[in-house]
C-alpha cells in the first residue's frame, strides 16, 4: 500500500467513525438531554376513529411517542366518547382533559371572530384555506384563544360542508324551506341557515345521529368523510354536494396543563402536531374522493348547488351576511377577505 494510500483511507475511516460518534452524540442528546417526564394525554374528538382525522389522531400521538422517546403517551378517545365539542373545550380550559380538535364554530362562542369562518362561500378551494389558515390572520385568531385558557397549537382540516337529508332532493336553496336542518352551535350558522329559509336547529354533533334517526331532524351538513364515517348516509338518501362552508379544525391543548410542560415537552407536541397537519389535509382531502364513491354506490341521490344558484345564494344573503359581519367583527371579515384573495391569486 502507497503511502499516499494509507493516508486517504486512514483519513477517510476517521471521517466516517466522527459522522457515526456524531450522529450518536446528537441521538443521545436529543432523548437523553430533553426534558421529559413520563405523561398520559388524553385526546378526545368527535368524529369517528376511521375517519381521516380520526386516523391522523392516532399518527400525531405517534409522532409524540417517537418524539418524545416513549414518555409521553396519548390516549385517543374517538366517537365523542369525552363529550361534545363544547365539553371538551370546557374540560380543556378546566385541566380534566389535555387535548382535543374541534370546529371552529362553537369556538365563536367564547371568541366570536370564528364566526368567520361559519359565513358561505368564503374560500375558494382546500388551497386557499391553507393560505389563510396558516397565514398571519390564522394565527392571530389562534392567539385569542390563550386568554381564554386554550392553546391553539395548529389548523386542521374539517373542510367543505354538504347538506344531506330525507326529506328531498336538494338542487337550490329554496327547496331548504321547511327543512329541519341541525346546524353547528353558533349565531353565524344558524343565521344563514334560517335566511336560507331552513328551520335551522343548532344542535351538538354528539346528538346528530339518533336525531337523524329518530328524524327529530330531518337533515345535517358536513364533509363527505364524515356523511361516510360518522354513518349518515345510513338514514340520509338525499345529498347536495354544496361546498357551502369551509369549517377549520383548531388541534387545542388545555392551557393549564400545557403551563406546567417543560420546554422540550411543548416542543414535541408542537412538531407532531405541525407533522401531523400535513398527514391529517392529506387524509382528509383523499376521504372525501373515496367517501362520495362510496355514497354513490350506497345508492344516495346525489345533487350540485350550481354556480348560478351559489350566485343566487349570495345576493340573496347580503343583508344577513353585512349583519353577521358586524357581529363577527369587521377587521377579521375584510383581513381574511384580503387573505383569500391573495391566496386565490397564487
Ligand atoms: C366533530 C364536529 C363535527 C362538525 C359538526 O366533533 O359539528 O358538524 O363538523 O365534525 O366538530
Amino acid at each position: 500500500m502507497s503511502n499516499l494510500f494509507k493516508k486517504t483511507f486512514n483519513l477517510k475511516n476517521a471521517v466516517l467513525g466522527f459522522a457515526a460518534v456524531a450522529a450518536l452524540g446528537v441521538a443521545s442528546h436529543d432523548v437523553m438531554a430533553k426534558d421529559i417526564k413520563t405523561r398520559v394525554v388524553r385526546f378526545g374528538y368527535g368524529l369517528a376513529d376511521e375517519s381521516p382525522t380520526g386516523k391522523a389522531t392516532r399518527y400525531f400521538a405517534e409522532q409524540v411517542k417517537q418524539l418524545s422517546d416513549g414518555k409521553i403517551n396519548v390516549k385517543t378517545y374517538g366517537n365523542g366518547a369525552l363529550g361534545s365539542d363544547e365539553q371538551m373545550q370546557n374540560a380543556l380550559i378546566g385541566g380534566s382533559q389535555e387535548m382535543t380538535f374541534v370546529s371552529t364554530a362553537p369556538l365563536a362562542g367564547m371568541v366570536k371572530e370564528y364566526g368567520v369562518f361559519d359565513l358561505p362561500f368564503l374560500f375558494d378551494n382546500e388551497k386557499v384555506a391553507d393560505y389563510v389558515l396558516d397565514g398571519p390572520e390564522g394565527k392571530k385568531l389562534l392567539d385569542k384563544l390563550t386568554d381564554k385558557g386554550l392553546i391553539g397549537l395548529v389548523y386542521w382540516e374539517n373542510g367543505f360542508r354538504n347538506i344531506t337529508n330525507s326529506r328531498h332532493e336538494i338542487s337550490k336553496a329554496k327547496d331548504l324551506e321547511g327543512i329541519k336542518l341541525r346546524v353547528m352551535q353558533n349565531q353565524v350558522a344558524l343565521s344563514v341557515f334560517k335566511g336560507l329559509g331552513a328551520n335551522a336547529i343548532p344542535m351538538p354533533f354528539t346528538e346528530l345521529f339518533t336525531a337523524l334517526e329518530t328524524k327529530t331532524v330531518d337533515g345535517q351538513e358536513n364533509p363527505l368523510s364524515t356523511i361516510q364515517t360518522s354513518k349518515f348516509y345510513e338514514v340520509q338518501p338525499y345529498l347536495t354536494i354544496s361546498n357551502h362552508v369551509y369549517t377549520p379544525f383548531v388541534l387545542l391543548a388545555s392551557k393549564k396543563w400545557w403551563d406546567g410542560l417543560s420546554a422540550d415537552e411543548k416542543g414535541v407536541i408542537e412538531q407532531a402536531a405541525k407533522e401531523a397537519q400535513t398527514f391529517q389535509r392529506k387524509e382528509s382531502r383523499e376521504g372525501n374522493i373515496t367517501a362520495l364513491a362510496y355514497l354513490k354506490d350506497h345508492g344516495l341521490k346525489v345533487s350540485e348547488f350550481s354556480t348560478a344558484e351559489k350566485e343566487k345564494i349570495r345576493e340573496d344573503l347580503a343583508p344577513i351576511l353585512a349583519d353577521l359581519k358586524v357581529k363577527i367583527g369587521e377587521p377579521t371579515v375584510d383581513a381574511i377577505l384580503a387573505e383569500a384573495k391573495k391566496g386565490q391569486a397564487l
